[in-house]
């Protein structure tokens, strides 16, 4: 699949607003890319396809993650918000024909982040959260440690993430808890 056919199928499952920050992550992964010398083919074919499931019904993500074997069924016990990305990856494999196990896992982690993650899925993820679009309180932190690194913005960026689900008394995917702990451990916060 091109870039031209992935926006082309992104476009038809999202509304409009949706689209434009799909287009912005794909703009500022580009640019992540040229900074940290990763090739751009697979980030942005992830980046236009990450949000491809926000708009299902929760059920049918539900039932698409519970169907799919390679996605643990404890996506399903988080909330609704993260249920997207486990079901976009899915659903991005089943119906439009995506193999490529680094961008599945781009896809599948863009929420949540996770311990271990390649570059690839950084990039996506710091994308994601510091586009022009994005106004979260914390925000140009964020934007700043992205300069200094993929890791230190990868870390303030879940940092912040885990802050806000426990103010509001959301529960925290255990993945995002393993991933800050992980870069705490090799980057530190300042
Ligand atoms: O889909 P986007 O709006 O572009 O952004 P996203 O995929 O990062 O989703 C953001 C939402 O996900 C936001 O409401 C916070 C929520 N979220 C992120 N990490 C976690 C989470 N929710 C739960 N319950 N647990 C998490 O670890
Ligand atoms: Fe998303
Ligand atoms: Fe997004």
């Amino acid at each position: 699949m091109n870039e031209k056919q992935a926006f082309e199928s992104v476009k038809k499952q999202l509304k409009q607003a949706r689209y434009d920050h799909t287009v912005r992550v794909v703009e500022t992964a580009t640019k992540l890319c040229e900074r940290y010398g990763q090739s751009v083919e697979k980030v942005r074919l992830a980046s236009i396809l990450h949000d491809y499931a926000k708009y299902r019904p929760s059920g049918e993500m539900k039932n698409v993650i519970k169907t799919t074997e390679w996605l643990s069924d404890d996506w399903c016990n988080y909330g609704e918000a993260i249920l997207h990305a486990p079901a976009g990856a899915a659903l991005i494999r089943e119906e439009l024909g995506i193999t490529d196990e680094e961008i599945l896992h781009a896809v599948v982690f863009h929420t949540t982040g996770r311990a271990g993650m390649s570059e690839i899925e950084k990039i996506v993820y710091l994308a994601d959260y510091i586009e022009p679009g994005r106004k979260f309180p914390g925000i140009d932190d964020v934007r700043d440690a992205s300069e200094q690194s993929l890791d230190y913005g990868c870390l303030i960026a879940l940092s912040n993430t885990v802050t806000f689900l426990i103010s509001k008394g959301h529960p925290v995917y255990p993945d995002t808890i393993h991933a800050y702990n992980e870069l705490l451990k090799t980057r530190g916060l300042k």
